[in-house]
């Protein structure tokens, strides 16, 4: 995950950015760069690829000097992550570090070259340095400049700006990733999360979707997305990492539902090259897998990544034409599987990659001749170190015991996946591929527009706090979602819930159908919904207390039926589950937090579980 420092300070920032990006370094990141005004206000950056320590030879042998800079580690989504791709990126004088994916960067691209800029780098996030220096040339300050440039950016984002000629000035924004305002003692700095500026001061403005701010030394101003001025409010933060990391927010669970803009978009970018619009596997050196080869996938996991693979096997079955078989590890490895002799290809889906059944699993599959893949977080795990193929999730550390940046990470890589497994198997044309891959990249985006239904959400908590049992209804791709929206809701409210097939409902849980018992519906408006809203106004005609998540066609086709609706933005089918994902999560957190448990550490719950 990438993160940002910048810095108006009164001693030498390079030493000071570089200390900063090393508290930041536990976000994960594979080049870094750092860039300052010096005495007489001219620009200079260094960048290096790989850790920290080659971006601190490289100012060892040749030092930056100047009391303001901006600094960055990358984990790169678009562009390999060489030193040309690596941030700080400038233009005519500006400078710029980036968290996020720029989704119009294309379209930009070709307009700023068109009027004779000259791009340097792969990456979407040079875009914005030409596109501000574009908006200096026409004659605006740099105030108006980034005023005028975030309003042609699509996408997520974190930005810290610093100009040539302009000492006092730092510039940053935020939308999509987090950015904060350190308040200094005749110093300001701006860092991707409070850690980063821990050491200079525990005064701290969080600034929120849409915000952007101007800083000087003694001074700062936080505008919103509409340009008004608006006050944040200064929180003290209290020293000790666990404290400091969690931010502004309650719980890490909170803050890693938050953190999905961002987790998805690291996770992506490891698989989409935005720039071709095509998916290529990381660390697939061709014989690893040759998809057009295999006749049959075995996907095997436990808890919410099983569910992930629930989810992936529609993918599969659909985009790529695999015959696809899912299965609970601990199942698995016990019940003697008839494996195919070739052709079959076994996929593990691990947070940690220390899954003790998982792994055993792996292991099973090893001994009887398949060929292995891993999807996890943790790429040194012993599940990465032994299967054939890692395909890394980016999702960063995961705290939290309930596991939800790492489930919606596991469901970007595995949508990837399915594309590239779908085209090499000729089942996806090429044009598919293309509008895929472009669908894939819009999901951060549609995350930051449906966390901002939080307070909605946390309301309708308040109503379902009470309830003793709750029941979770989804059709196809958006069945697994239901079921982990009930098993996130068990895990750490401890109410009793339950998924079910939309379609199983008269087989059996209509029974439970009472005014006490609500009945989520995870029901986006797709080639299914009819179906789900008959099975709606079953549930309804029974005084039941239903509860739809769906859009606003959904919201509309369901009338007053629904004793809530939560509507979503439009997203395309393939990413729904993706992006149904997160209000069950939030519904889950917040009616976790109105009865008082433990929200990030459940009773009798293990983040790794590495016994059987
Ligand atoms: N898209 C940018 C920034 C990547 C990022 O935010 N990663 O966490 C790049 O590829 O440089």
């Amino acid at each position: 995950m990438c993160g940002i420092i910048g810095i108006l300070g009164s001693e030498p920032a390079a030493p000071r950015l570089l200390d900063a990006l090393k508290r930041l370094e536990y976000r994960g990141y594979d080049s870094a760069g750092i860039a300052t005004l010096d005495e007489t206000g001219k620009l200079d950056r260094r960048r290096a690829p790989g850790k920290l320590k080659n971006l601190e030879a490289e100012l060892a042998e040749r030092p930056l000097s100047g009391n303001q800079g901006i600094g960055h580690t990358r984990w790169a989504t678009h562009g390999s992550p060489t030193v040309g791709n690596a941030h700080p990126h400038v233009s005519a004088g500006v400078s710029v570090v980036h968290n996020g994916i720029i989704e119009n960067f294309r379209e930009l691209r070709e307009e700023l070259e068109a009027r004779g800029h000259t791009f340097e780098t792969e990456t979407d996030s040079e875009t914005i340095a030409h596109l501000i220096a574009d908006n200096l040339k026409a004659g605006m300050s740099e105030t108006e400049a980034v005023k005028a440039g975030l309003a042609r950016l699509e996408g997520a984002f974190a930005l810290a700006f610093l100009f040539e000629g302009r000492p006092d000035l730092l510039i940053g924004a935020r939308k999509g990733s987090p950015l904060a305002i350190g308040v200094g003692e005749g110093e300001m700095y701006l860092g991707s999360d409070a850690l980063a500026v821990a050491p200079f001061t525990n005064k701290v403005v969080y600034l929120e979707e849409g915000d952007w701010c101007v800083l000087a030394r003694e001074a700062y101003t936080v505008f919103n997305e509409d340009g008004e001025e608006v006050d944040r409010g200064v929180t003290l933060v209290q020293g000790g990492g666990a404290m400091v990391e969690k931010g502004n927010y309650r719980h890490f669970m909170q803050k890693e539902i938050f953190e999905q803009p961002d987790s998805t978009a690291r996770t992506i970018g490891a698989y989409v090259n935005a720039l071709k619009q095509t998916v290529e596997l990381p660390g697939n050196n061709g014989d690893a897998i040759n998809w057009s080869k295999i006749t049959s996938l075995y996907m095997i996991a436990c808890g919410t990544a099983h569910y992930a693979t629930r989810v992936a096997e529609y993918w599969f079955e659909q985009m790529a034409g695999l015959p696809v078989k899912t299965d609970i590890a601990s199942e698995f490895r016990y019940r003697e599987p008839a494996l195919p002799k070739e052709g079959g290809l076994a996929l593990f889906v691990s947070q940690s990659g220390e899954t003790a059944d998982t792994l055993a699993a792996l292991r099973y599959c090893k001994e009887h001749g398949l060929k292995t893949a891993a999807v996890v977080n943790v790429p040194t795990s012993t599940i990465a170190r032994e299967a054939d193929l890692v395909l890394p999730t980016l999702a960063g550390p995961e705290i939290g015991v309930a596991s939800t940046k790492a489930f919606t990470a596991q469901l970007s890589a595995l949508a990837a996946v399915a594309i590239a497994a779908g085209r090499a198997r000729d089942a996806l044309s090429q044009d598919e591929e293309t509008r895929l891959a472009k669908v894939l990249t819009e999901l951060p985006r549609l995350i930051s527009t449906t966390l901002a239904l939080d307070e909605d959400i946390e309301a309708l908590a308040r109503d379902i706090a009470k309830a003793t049992d709750v029941i979770y209804l989804g059709r196809g791709v958006h069945y697994p979602i239901a079921l982990e929206g009930a098993l996130k809701l068990k895990e750490i409210s401890y109410i009793h819930a339950e998924g079910y097939a939309s379609g199983e409902l008269k087989h059996g849980p209509i029974a439970l159908i009472d005014e006490e018992t609500p009945v989520v519906f995870v029901a986006p408006y797709d080639a299914l919904f009819d179906k789900s809203l008959s099975n709606l106004q079953e549930v309804a005609a029974r005084r039941g207390e239903v509860i739809l998540l769906s859009d606003s066609r959904g919201v509309k086709a369901a009338g007053d039926a629904p004793a809530h609706c939560v509507e979503l933005p439009d997203c395309d089918a393939f990413i729904a589950p993706i992006l149904y994902s997160v209000p069950v999560q939030l519904l889950a957190y917040h009616v976790a937090v109105e009865k008082g448990t433990d929200v990030d550490q459940p009773r009798n719950l293990a983040k790794s579980v590495t016994v059987e």
